[in-house]
């Protein structure tokens, strides 16, 4: 029987208070997985919690900013000490800022590529040496359709998402003989708070969006469960450095000629 069972597993989602993290670690945790994840603030952290409770998901919640790389070594021993090692990864925390690029600061685009680019290989970096003493692991990078496509406004998140595709692919060839394997979830247009500012009543990109995407819709965090969980299982153990879009189509699709 194929195995999508996690059962025994501990996973780490990080920024998973809400949105597509949550969304994953709930469909984890439905397979059997012990969950950890981590906000920014213990504010944020405790929504989390709260949140997973009432799912009656017996979560442990942590305070850490992925992009200091010191605290992410402190949250790995953490986790090791008062759950166990980890064995399925996913790098989920992220953000995106949308301005014109030739008005973008220096400092602006550093940002995101240190959130959505730098975190992702620190947080793998701080796993790995544990998953090889194990002699297996997951790690799902969260790449984006601008990990293959660009657009106005979003140069830095574009860079980082298509930085995260490659790097998935070297940690891939890197530790694929260690039992490791490291694949991308790349999400379409999906309704949570990072896309709210594109979703306003009567903003152009809503019907933009609906018209390049075959379903004709925007998708849900739910949407990303299945494929995150097949990523994560024994299911896909001979699947390494590939990138699943979970799309509606976007990418296959010219779009939908004006009428
Ligand atoms: P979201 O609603 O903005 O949630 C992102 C989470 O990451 C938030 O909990 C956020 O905390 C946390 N975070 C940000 N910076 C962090 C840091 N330095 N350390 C720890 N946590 C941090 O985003 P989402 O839409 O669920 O997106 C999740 C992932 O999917 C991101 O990587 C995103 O780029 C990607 N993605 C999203 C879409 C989409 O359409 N929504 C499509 C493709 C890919 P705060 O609330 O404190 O900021
Ligand atoms: C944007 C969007 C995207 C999505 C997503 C697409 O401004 O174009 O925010 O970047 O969030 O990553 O897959």
């Amino acid at each position: 029987m194929v195995n999508f069972s996690l059962e025994g597993k501990i996973a780490l989602v990080t920024g998973a208070s809400y949105g597509i993290g949550f969304a994953i670690a709930s469909a984890f945790a439905e397979a059997g997985a012990e969950i950890v994840f981590n906000d920014l603030t213990p504010e944020l952290t405790e929504k989390g919690l709260a949140a997973y409770q009432s799912k009656g998901i017996p979560a442990h919640g942590y305070v850490c900013d992925v992009t200091k790389e010191n605290e992410v070594k402190a949250l790995v021993e953490e986790i090791e000490k008062e759950v166990a090692p980890i064995d399925i990864l996913v790098n989920n925390a992220g953000i995106i800022q949308r301005i014109p690029m030739h008005e973008m600061t220096a400092q602006e685009f550093r940002q995101v590529i240190d959130v959505d680019l730098n975190a992702p290989f620190i947080v793998a970096k701080t796993v790995i040496p544990s998953m090889m003493r194990k002699g297996h692991g997951k790690i799902i990078n969260i790449c984006s359709m601008m990990s293959e496509l660009g657009r106005e406004t979003v140069s830095a998140y574009a860079a980082a998402k298509g930085g995260l595709k490659m790097l998935t692919r070297n940690i891939a060839s890197e530790y694929g003989a260690y039992n490791i394997q490291c694949n991308g979830l790349g999400p379409g247009y999906i309704a949570t708070p990072q896309t709210a500012p594109l979703r306003t009543e009567g903003h152009p990109f809503n019907s933009f969006i609906l018209a390049k995407t075959p379903a004709a819709r925007w998708g849900t965090p739910e949407d990303l469960a299945g494929p995150a969980l097949f990523l994560a299982s024994d299911a896909s153990n001979f699947v390494n450095g590939h990138i699943l879009y979970v799309d509606g189509g976007i990418l296959a699709y010219i779009g939908k000629q004006p009428q």
